[in-house]
């Protein structure tokens, strides 16, 4: 097999797109109206991300978005998935909508449909009203019904063109990095204490999904990041330390929104109503049926049992022998076949058609001679969309494949140091410069057109 090999084909009609998210892209951070979110809070924390970069201008995308989209149109992908800046919309988190957020917007889906591209929105990736957070965050029951009014504010806007829509982005990643660990935004170091913002987290999307259905959303989806857990050894210790990781990481997100309960906690302190946050008839708001899952997939995790005074049921060990990406994360496409493939084992029939909504690697890119050679991402999405196929023909209904990301952006406490793009962004000058990767997928794409 070469990287430039024919792919194998795949259904008429299949999604290819490329995500983003607000704060990633946008920049814009105080125009139109736009209220503060935790995102803007955090990065004027001294340290927190790294150089003290900030996503205050980003990409720009807020303004040039035409520019991006013609770039999206000629690589030839049907889809764009980017999330809606609460604060946009809503610049204190309640209340009345702010026109000019939504006019943005309205303006960014009518530019994607005239291309023939399909929008995805996000409602919720990571950016939290600043106002809520004052209020607790996702600790506080509250704002788990301030997100299904915001997300009714945005389908009663949108809805009319658009047909699928993302609720949250990784609940698992905000929890876990924004909550438990204080590595992103809010910065809350809470550890097992964190554990209630699942709930909220999980209780804003069920209510969303009502919310959105009565706004006239076709179909919804919620996006999760999943990884295949490997213990590290047959011992029965770290066969209970994946466990443990698997319940926190995988199931946490699932389970309730699949199988209607929450997967045991018993490892993090954790009984069946999470210490009192769950309440009567919220499992059955969670488990409101869905039209897709978003599956977010980047690389397995190997984990052991802890050693004394560990703190959490688990730790990480490395996964050798396996290339490694800029950021360190093992390149494993085959992940992707065991995730999809584990899904329909442990959710049967409850399993909703999936899209992959993120895949994609950091790389150390350089522009030379004005041409960025980056074989591993080529190499990256060649594995990753065979294994896709592979999990196809083994049966798992998958719609759409959406890589992370069209270009360099804000990757949060890491700053702009990690490329994930299929075009170089230089952040100094905005300029932008396709990527051998991106030339690679626009080929590959109309080989699939033309069959
Ligand atoms: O950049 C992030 C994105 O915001 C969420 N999923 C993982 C990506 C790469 O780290």
């Amino acid at each position: 097999m070469t990287d430039h090999a024919p792919l194998p084909p795949f259904p008429a009609g299949f999604h290819w797109g490329t995500s983003s998210s607000a704060y990633q892209v946008e920049g814009a951070a105080a125009e139109d109206g736009k209220g503060v979110s935790i995102w803007d809070t955090f990065v004027r924390r001294p340290d927190a991300v790294r150089g003290d970069q900030t996503g205050d201008v980003a990409c720009d995308h807020y303004h040039r978005y035409p520019e991006d989209i013609e770039l999206m149109a000629d690589l030839g992908v049907t889809a764009y998935r980017f999330s809606t800046a609460w604060t946009r919309v809503q610049p204190d988190g309640s209340g009345a909508a702010n026109p000019a957020g939504l006019a943005f917007y309205d303006r960014l889906v009518d530019a994607l449909l005239d291309k023939g591209i399909t929008p995805f929105p996000t409602l919720f990736h990571w950016d939290l009203p600043q106002a809520l957070e004052d209020r607790d965050g996702w600790l506080a029951r509250d704002t788990a019904y301030r997100f299904a009014e915001y997300a009714a504010l945005v389908a009663d806007r949108l809805a009319d063109r658009v047909e699928h829509w993302i609720t949250l982005n990784e609940p698992f990643i905000h929890l876990a990095y924004g909550y438990a660990f204080g590595v992103h935004a809010p910065g809350r170091a809470l550890m097992t204490g964190a554990i209630p913002v699942a709930h909220h987290q999980l209780l804003a999307h069920g209510l969303a999904v009502s919310a959105l259905r009565s706004a006239g959303a076709a179909r919804v989806l919620i996006a999760n990041n999943l990884t295949p857990v490997w213990a590290a050894s047959s011992a029965p210790r770290d066969q209970a330390a994946a466990d443990a990781y698997d319940a926190l990481h995988n199931r946490l997100f699932m389970d309730p929104i699949l199988l209607g309960r929450y997967p045991d906690l018993a490892a993090y302190g954790s009984g069946p109503d999470l210490g009192g946050t769950v309440r009567d008839g919220d499992l059955a708001v969670i488990a409101a049926p869905l039209d897709g899952l978003g599956v977010n997939y980047y690389n397995p995790t190997r984990v052991a049992a802890p050693g004394p005074e560990h703190g959490l049921p688990f730790q990480d060990v490395p996964i050798d022998g396996v290339p490694r990406s800029a950021f360190d994360w093992p390149v494993v496409p085959d992940g992707l076949r065991e995730v999809l493939l584990g899904l329909r084992e442990r959710y049967g029939s409850a399993l909703p058609p999936v899209y992959i909504t993120e895949n994609g690697t950091s790389v150390d890119d350089k522009v030379v001679a004005g041409r960025v050679a980056d074989s591993e991402r080529i190499a990256f999405l060649d594995g990753h969309i065979r294994a896709l196929a592979q999990a196809m023909a083994a049966g798992v209904d998958v719609r759409g494949y959406l890589t992370w990301t069209l270009m360099d952006n804000f990757e949060w406490a890491e700053g702009f140091t990690q490329r994930f793009g299929l075009v170089y962004v230089d952040h100094r000058t905005q300029t932008r410069t396709p990527k051998d990767s991106y030339y690679w997928l626009r080929d590959r794409l109309a080989e699939l057109r033309h069959g």
